[in-house]
């Protein structure tokens, strides 16, 4: 199972700055897919002897019980005893603990979990309205001002910054190799050994571009590694919507200019992002685009 790596930005922190210890949580995008969860027979029964025998049991009964579904779906048996995955209905979805397990859709409604959220879109499947709906950002729809020309050109600046930071920090906790592959730490211990380093922490926009200029080489892979990291469903180096969704979920509560950049980003609007077109809203030159970099 690949480890999935989401930068959460600590709500109350800034955007795009320097990771520090709260602000990296790593998830596994699978369990978050579906639920693998823990057997409610093995934790009900006391002795672990016998558990065992109930959970075969149960097994053989309920052919839920290894049937996945995905998000918004939930398995249910017919009446041949085949499972299959169906709509959740919104209100079997737990109670969010409070605003910050909010949702906005690409529609400006806000819902209660992302769990209403994808099973409200679940149930427009197949309907126009259900294939433009998108999970929007993390949080109560809010006002999001608009993004002015200038803004939207910092916004690079400081997200590429950001991705050298976050790639250097991992490489800095990566003791048991879990983080990084020893190909993608190789290519970072470069960077990290690097004098020349532009080191984390508040930077003017001037000193941002003044290093993408004199140390363009250090931000080639950061770029990469963040595309190979979102382009997960399917791996076929294009990102969509929905594989971008991790990386601007967070984000764009906080850096109003996501959305323009990623909009502008899709250079040919066929609403995927390819390597090539995310690397050229980064900087990176046609000729150092690389995709044996990603993996
Ligand atoms: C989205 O909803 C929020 C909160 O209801 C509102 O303040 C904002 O203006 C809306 N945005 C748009 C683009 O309609
Ligand atoms: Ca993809
Ligand atoms: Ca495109």
């Amino acid at each position: 199972m690949r480890v999935w790596i989401v930068f959460l930005l600590c709500l109350a922190g800034k955007a795009l700055s320097a990771p520090t210890e709260e602000e990296i949580v790593v998830v596994d995008p699978v369990a978050d897919e579906v639920e693998v969860g823990t057997n409610p027979v093995q934790v009900e029964t006391g002795e672990f002897d016998e558990a065992i025998e109930v959970v075969e049991d149960v097994m053989a009964e309920n052919p839920c019980l290894n049937h996945h579904c995905k998000k918004g779906k939930v398995c249910e048996v017919d009446d041949s005893n085949t499972p299959m995955c169906v709509c959740q209905d919104p209100t079997t979805c737990p109670e969010p603990a409070g605003e910050f397990e909010h949702i906005c859709g690409t529609d400006n409604k806000t819902y209660e979990s992302s769990c209403h959220f994808f099973a409200t879109k679940c149930a427009l499947e197949g309907t126009k309205k259900g294939h433009k709906l998108h999970l929007d950002y993390i949080g109560p729809c809010k006002y999001i001002a608009p993004c002015l020309d200038n803004e939207l050109s910092e916004f690079p600046l400081r997200m590429r910054d950001w991705l050298k930071n976050v790639l250097v920090t991992l490489y800095e906790r990566d003791e048991d190799h879990s983080l990084l592959t020893e190909k993608q730490k190789h290519r970072v211990k470069k960077i990290y050994e690097n004098d020349k380093r532009l080191q984390a922490g508040e930077h003017s926009l001037d000193l941002l571009a003044l290093d993408f200029e004199k140390n363009y080489n250090m931000y080639i892979f950061p770029v990469h590694w963040q595309f190979g990291q979102l382009d997960q469903h399917p791996i076929d180096g294009y990102l969509s919507h929905t594989e971008l969704s991790p990386l601007r979920a967070p984000l764009i509560p906080m850096e109003h200019c996501t959305t323009n950049f990623f909009t502008q980003c899709d250079a040919d609007t066929d609403n995927y992002i390819s390597l090539e077109e995310w690397a050229n809203c980064f900087g990176i030159k046609e000729q150092d685009v690389d995709k044996d970099l990603v993996i």
